[in-house]
């Protein structure tokens, strides 16, 4: 291969640029590629200013913030997740827990709150005044259906200097969702999908649709076949959308080649990447 084009670091959103930045910086220092996945996410889980994930999130019909993630490893093809998750500001810290701690994958309720707190991790208020706000404002509206950045997932998907990849992603799913309601994130397959032979996949938007259509996996599958990240991408929003799915969704793509692609339904989603060349916002291919 002429251009090495790794290590590589793709993440949702424009608070992904945030995350980049300190994932790269742990991986340049020599640290454990998963702690690079992990640092970058927390720094957008624990902004006030991000609604949509961790610490200041707009909370469920109840009032109550509860955070879904998920991590997973290329090299160990292992997974952790937690969901509905209330009072701990950086859940994607309790799913690597999960991954490395348990023989489980998905822990979920009052069931990983207890075992986040046996854990070290500590209780926070993670509703803000901010956020408490916006939710009372969007409280008796129907669900907010357009792309706004207030709303939605970090995910975050890391080729390193050995090719070796992983990804991570972290939301506090719809604004307003119902109470109990988990979305596609901490679903392994859905929300992100690694298999360290082929590429790395993370999703954004709504979790239903994601999950009806297993998308990480698919565009992983799709990976495997040889098609690059772009169109693997594009043939799953394509397949959602001639089964009449009509919910914004988004999904950004990595393969072991270094080659990457995002794309999603109707609207475009900006996303940023970060290489050897610099870094950059690029925006997702818009398909229908
Ligand atoms: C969910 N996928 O829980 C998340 C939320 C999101 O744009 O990314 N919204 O469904």
């Amino acid at each position: 291969m002429k251009s090495l084009n790794w290590p590589l670091i793709i993440s949702t959103w424009n608070f992904g640029a945030k995350a980049n930045r300190v994932a790269w910086e742990t991986l340049t220092r020599g640290e454990d590629p998963l702690d690079a996945v992990e640092k970058g996410i927390n720094v957008v889980e624990k902004d006030p200013d991000v609604t949509s994930v961790g610490y200041g999130s707009i909370p469920n019909t109840d009032g109550y913030v509860e955070l879904d993630a998920a991590i997973m490893s290329g090299p160990t093809h292992k997974a952790g997740a937690v969901a509905a998750l209330k009072e701990i500001a950086t859940p994607i810290s309790v799913a690597r827990k999960v991954m490395e701690k348990t023989n489980s994958v998905l822990l979920v309720g009052d069931g990983a709150l207890k075992f986040a707190l046996k854990n070290g991790f500590k209780r926070v208020t993670l509703l803000t005044e901010k956020a408490k706000e916006k939710w009372l404002k969007r409280k008796n509206q129907e669900r907010v259906k357009k792309v706004d950045d207030n709303h939605d997932t970090i995910g975050l998907v890391l080729l390193d200097s050995r090719r070796n990849i992983y990804a991570g992603c972290s939301t506090s799913g719809l604004a307003v969702k119902i109470s109990g309601r988990v979305g596609d994130s901490p679903i392994i397959g859905a929300g992100l999908y690694v298999d360290n032979e082929i590429g790395g996949v993370a999703a954004t938007g709504t979790g239903e649709q994601i999950m009806m259509f297993c998308g990480s996996f698919l565009i992983v599958e799709n990976m495997r076949r040889g098609i690059p990240p772009q169109e693997a991408c594009d043939a799953v929003i394509k397949r959602m959308a001639s089964k009449g799915q009509k919910e914004w969704v988004g999904f950004i793509a990595l393969n072991k080649e270094g080659q990457y692609g995002a794309a999603s339904l109707e609207k475009e989603f900006p996303y940023a990447i970060y290489c050897k060349k610099g870094e950059a916002i690029q925006k997702s291919k818009v398909c229908e």
